[in-house]
């Protein structure tokens, strides 16, 4: 008896010290509507620049944007609203209109891939 709880103890303190393993970061993924590198390097520089975003990636094969972000400082919302304000889709979230049209004529949602 003595014995189960110890282990239960200890498998309870390497949860907890495996759920801080990364901190507190966590990570978040939309389908954005890029298209070629300018808009992978506009939405990467955007996103770091937000608030609470430790790093982003945009994979151009899938479109998929993969943020790391600190939960206490933003949230999936802002992080959202930070790719429509820079002009592209995320996930059901659509682009502002007016951001989308500043971007050059290669990089809106018309544009063929190149
Ligand atoms: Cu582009």
């Amino acid at each position: 008896m003595k014995k189960t709880f110890f282990l239960f103890v200890a498998s309870l303190f390497l949860t907890v010290s495996l759920a801080n393993a990364d901190g507190k970061d966590k990570e978040v993924k939309f389908k954005t509507s890029a298209i070629c590198e300018m808009c992978k390097a506009r939405m990467e520089r955007n996103l770091g620049l937000s608030k609470g975003v430790k790093a982003s990636n945009l994979d151009l094969s899938d479109k998929v944007v993969t943020v790391k972000y600190n939960p206490d400082k933003t949230t999936e919302a802002a992080i959202k609203a930070t790719i429509n304000n820079t002009g592209y889709d995320a996930d059901l979230s659509p682009a502002n209109q007016k951001a989308h049209d500043k971007l050059p004529s290669c990089c809106r949602k018309t544009a063929a891939a190149h």
